[in-house]
């Protein structure tokens, strides 16, 4: 039976036999081939998701987040607090509860997709929505750490990086090595952060021979890295990545320069075609954000970089996309890039040409039906 991240990496973790471990069996989520995307890309390449909607709260956050309450529970906190753009104040309050601690979440107002609201509501947090964005909010939190008795959980937590590197190991576990190149979203940088570090101890450790060469995407409305300083009033529709001072800057310029990467922009159109593709050609339903990764690998696949690695590397080379958080955290954009259908009568013949079920008789006779 799986145990959750702790229990399976228990020796690569802060922890001890002192340690409380508030799990919710998160991990282990699905590698999954991509035969559409493999296609894309071209010959040659094997493109895999990592689809980490899968985790109990529906994102990523969650590996981070067993380990960062487990640990506010061993040293008595009885209050956790953090700033959000949606999935890690679903993640805390979802754990907090478990742990019986109290959960405070300051969030940009009207600026969180509505299933991540749903979560910090129906978990029992305390939530302030703030006019300021997700950046103002993080100074914000910060403050309130230090003039209360609360362990803040956002990233600049080192126990979340420390369990959100369990995701490399488990796709290096899968693979039974490194993938070639890893794809990330990034937004707050925690995550391409944590990766690194995963890859890395796994890496020293000898489980892997080669270490992958790590690639992050930001959206470009908000796209700090990328361009090189704070971004003020960062825009993209993806809201989960609405960052513009990511904490965790030097992590994500760490992990670019040490394993001969990239970080770049896709553009929310980009984004969205991603989102689309993923769910019409793969069966797989993310949230905007997530789907960043994958826009930036047909970015980064039409400019020819993929071709001109292979042709160098002569064997085929497997990618790996982090898939962050799922499409059921914000229905609200699914409704919006499709067209809803409109309500008929019970009526076999309305329902069949709405649905495209032309009768075989009636092929022929199109339109006269
Ligand atoms: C789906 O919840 O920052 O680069 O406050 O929810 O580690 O920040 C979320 C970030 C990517 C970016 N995809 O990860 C928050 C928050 C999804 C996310 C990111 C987030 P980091």
């Amino acid at each position: 039976m799986w145990r959750g991240v702790i229990e399976t990496y228990r020796p690569y973790l802060p922890v001890s036999s002192k340690t409380p471990i508030v799990t919710l069996l998160e991990g282990n989520t699905p590698l999954i081939h991509s035969q559409a995307l493999s296609k894309r890309v071209g010959r040659h390449v094997d493109v895999y998701l990592k689809y980490e909607g899968m985790n109990p709260t529906g994102s990523f956050k969650d590996r981070g987040m067993t380990l960062a309450i487990s640990k506010a529970l061993e040293s008595k906190s009885d209050a956790v607090l953090c700033a959000s753009t949606g999935n890690t104040s679903a993640s805390a309050s979802a754990y907090a509860a478990r742990a019986g601690l109290r959960s405070i979440v300051l969030i940009p107002s009207g600026a969180i997709a509505l299933g991540k609201l749903s979560q910090a509501l129906i978990h029992g947090a305390r939530i302030a929505s703030v006019e300021a964005n997700f950046d103002a909010c993080l100074a914000l939190v910060k403050s309130l750490a230090q003039m209360h008795p609360v362990t803040l959980v956002n990233s600049i937590n080192p126990h979340r990086i420390e369990g959100q590197k369990t995701c490399a190991f488990e796709i290096c576990d899968a693979l039974g090595r490194a993938p070639d190149f890893h794809i990330t979203p990034v937004g707050n940088a925690g995550n391409i952060t944590a990766q690194w570090k995963g890859y890395q101890e796994y890496y020293r450790r000898g489980h892997i021979r080669r270490l992958p060469v790590m690639v992050g995407f930001q959206a470009e409305g908000a796209a700090p890295l990328v361009k090189g300083n704070i971004i003020t009033h960062p825009r993209t529709i993806a809201t989960a990545i609405r960052i513009g001072n990511p904490a965790s800057w030097q992590g994500a310029i760490a992990a670019r320069e040490e394993s001969h990467g990239l970080i770049q922009t896709v553009r929310d159109k980009e984004i969205l075609e991603a989102y689309r593709l993923l769910a019409m050609e793969d069966g797989v339903f993310v949230e905007p954000a997530s789907a960043a990764s994958v826009a930036g690998l047909l970015k980064l696949s039409r400019s020819g970089y993929f071709h001109s690695k292979r042709i160098r590397a002569k064997r085929t080379l497997s990618i790996v996309c982090i898939l962050t958080g799922h499409g059921l955290k914000d229905p609200e954009r699914a409704i919006k890039s499709i067209r809803l259908p409109k309500p008929l009568p019970p009526s076999l013949s309305a329902i069949s040409k709405a649905v495209g079920l032309l009768r075989r008789s009636s092929v022929s006779s199109r339109g006269t039906s």
